[in-house]
C-alpha cells in the first residue's frame, strides 16, 4: 500500500510538471482494496480495471519502472507509451487490461472467467470498476451470464462514492451496490475498502467460491477517493473539510497502527520500508524520464491483430 501511495503521489508530482501525457486518475484511497484482494488472488488468475487503476496494476506485479514510463509515453511503458495511465495490461502478471471506457473492465473479465472455465483451468477472474460502473449495462449483463453460466467471477466495486463529480446517493437506485448481486442469486458482499484486511477476507472467500463452485460473488468495497477525479479537479462538489474529516480513514495508517498495536512494526521498520519505497519511485520516475518515446515508424503498429503495416 506505501508503495502504491508513494507511487501516486509521484505521478502527481510528474503531471503537474508536464511530463506525463493524458489524463491521470489517482487511486490514493484505494490502496486496500487492490492490495486485499490481490493478496487473495493467485499469480495465474485475471484481472482487468477501470480508468483509476495504478493500484491495480502495481498490486497484481507489474514493474513500476515500466509503469511510470507508460504514464509519460514513453518506449519502454507497459503498453509501448501507447496507453498512457488508463491503457495498460500485462499479460505476463494476468493484467488483462485497465480500461477508460467505464464498465468495459467488467465484461473483459466476465469473459476471462468464462474462458478459464471453458479450458477447465484452475483460476479465477477478477473485475474492478467503480460506483458508477455499477450503473453501466454491462454491469447487468456480465453479473446475469456469470450467474448463469457458474463462471469463477469476482466482481470488485470500489465505491468511492463519486463518479465524476456525481455522488453515489443521486445516480445510484439502492443503499448499497452489493444487494444488486441478489437480482442475479449472486452473494454480495460489504466490505471496508479501507480496511486491508476486510477485503482480503471477503476475497478469500470469493474466490474459495470461484474455484469450488464455480460461481461468482458481488464484493462492494466502501472507501473514498482522497483526490479530486482527476489532476486539475476543482472539486465544488465537497468540501474540503469532508475530505479532511475522511482522510482521518487511511488505510494505511489503520494498518500500521494494527501492526504496532500487535507488535509487528516499530518506528524503525517503518522508516526503513518508507525509504525503500522512496527509493523504488524515485528510480522509476528515473527511468521514466530517460527512456526514449516510441520510434514515430512505428505509430501504425498494434492497430491491426495481423501486423500490415
Ligand atoms: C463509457 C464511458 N462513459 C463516460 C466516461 C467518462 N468518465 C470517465 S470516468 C467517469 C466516472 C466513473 O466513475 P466511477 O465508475 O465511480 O469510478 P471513479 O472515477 O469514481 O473511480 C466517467 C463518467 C467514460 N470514460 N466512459
Amino acid at each position: 500500500m506505501l508503495r502504491i501511495r508513494e507511487f501516486e503521489l509521484r505521478a502527481e508530482e510528474q503531471t503537474l510538471a508536464g511530463n506525463v501525457v493524458g489524463g491521470v486518475h489517482l487511486a490514493i484511497g484505494h490502496e486496500a482494496v487492490a492490495v486485499g484482494v490481490m493478496k487473495a488472488l493467485k499469480s495465474e488468475d485475471y484481472v482487468t480495471g477501470p480508468h483509476r487503476g495504478h493500484h491495480i496494476v502495481i498490486a497484481k506485479g507489474s514493474d513500476m519502472k515500466n509503469i511510470m514510463a507508460e504514464l509519460m509515453g514513453k518506449a519502454t511503458g507497459l503498453s509501448g507509451g501507447r496507453g498512457g495511465s488508463m491503457h495498460m495490461a500485462d499479460v505476463e502478471t494476468g493484467l488483462l487490461g485497465v480500461n477508460g471506457i467505464v464498465g468495459a473492465s467488467i465484461v473483459v473479465a466476465t469473459g476471462a472467467a468464462f474462458s478459464a472455465k471453458y479450458l477447465g483451468q484452475d483460476r479465477v477472474a477478477a473485475a474492478f470498476f467503480g460506483d458508477g460502473g455499477a450503473n453501466k449495462g454491462q454491469f447487468h449483463e456480465s453479473l446475469n451470464m456469470a450467474s448463469i453460466l457458474d463462471l469463477p467471477a469476482i466482481y470488485v466495486c470500489e465505491n468511492n462514492e463519486f463518479a465524476v463529480e456525481t455522488a453515489v446517493s443521486y445516480s445510484t437506485g439502492v443503499d448499497h451496490i452489493a444487494e444488486r448481486g441478489s437480482s442475479y442469486r449472486i452473494p454480495g458482499i460489504i466490505v471496508d475498502g479501507l480496511d486491508v484486511l476486510d477485503v482480503y477476507l471477503a476475497a478469500k472467500e470469493a474466490r474459495l467460491r470461484a474455484v469450488q463452485e464455480s460461481r461468482p460473488t458481488l464484493i462492494e468495497a466502501k472507501t473514498y477517493r482522497f483526490k479530486g477525479h482527476s489532476i486539475g479537479d476543482k472539486e465544488n462538489y465537497r468540501t474540503k473539510e469532508e475530505v479532511q474529516e475522511r482522510m482521518k480513514s487511511d488505510p494505511i495508517f489503520k494498518l500500521k497502527h494494527q501492526l504496532e498495536d500487535a507488535g509487528w512494526l516499530n518506528e524503525e521498520q517503518w522508516n526503513e520500508m518508507k525509504l525503500d519505497v522512496e527509493n523504488e519511485v524515485a528510480a522509476a520516475v528515473d527511468f521514466a524520464l530517460r527512456s526514449p518515446l516510441p520510434d514515430a515508424a512505428t505509430a501504425l503498429r498494434h492497430v491491426y491483430s495481423k501486423e500490415v503495416f
